[in-house]
């Protein structure tokens, strides 16, 4: 097991759409293990594999509160069967958007297959909170972060601030 440094953008490895997996196996299940340490360690209630460089379609989430008992979720090439015409506005953030925040519609309810860490299918029916996470995070996989749905406006403006915030760092 082991951390993985946490791309920030603007990267162009966060923009690349990510390829599905072939096989889950135990380089994979690695893989797995590492996205949750990275996650917890974060901490995040969720991470996707290109956030740390690998362009694989593959996520971890976990929305438990500090006071819940956690509720680990691993999909592999998760797919939208269903989304729900009406939308939820939840503010989101992005561990490879640090410090910033915007309020984001998504639709309200998604059905979704992927593959468990067994390479099982499964199929979720999420909504609220979850089901933002996850469209958070399988946007990952085809490279869109959060912040490509709002206005150009304010998504030029934090990301010439994360631009600047990487210069003085490295000053
Ligand atoms: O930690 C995270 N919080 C969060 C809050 C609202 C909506 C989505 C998220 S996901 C984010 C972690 C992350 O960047 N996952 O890709
Ligand atoms: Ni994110």
């Amino acid at each position: 097991m082991a951390l993985r440094p946490i791309l920030v953008a603007p990267d162009p490895r966060l923009k690349a759409a990510s390829a599905p997996v072939a096989t889950v196996d135990d380089a994979i299940r690695a893989l797995i293990d590492d996205l949750f340490e990275t996650m917890y360690d974060a901490p995040g209630v969720g991470l996707a594999a290109p956030q740390v460089g690998v362009c694989k379609r593959v996520l971890v989430m976990d929305i438990a509160e500090k006071d819940e008992e956690s509720k680990p979720f691993v999909m592999i090439n998760p797919e939208i069967l269903d989304r729900s015409d009406s939308e939820a506005v939840y503010e989101e953030g992005c561990l490879s958007v640090p410090g910033h925040y915007a309020d984001v519609a998504r639709p309200d309810r998604v059905r979704v297959r992927y593959l468990d860490r067994e390479g099982e299918e499964r199929e979720i029916a999420a909504e609220g909170f979850l089901a933002t996470c996850l469209q958070h995070e399988m946007d990952h996989l085809d490279g869109v972060l959060f912040i490509d749905h709002i206005s150009a406006l304010k998504r030029n403006m934090i990301l010439r601030k994360l631009v600047k915030a990487r210069k003085q760092a490295a000053e």
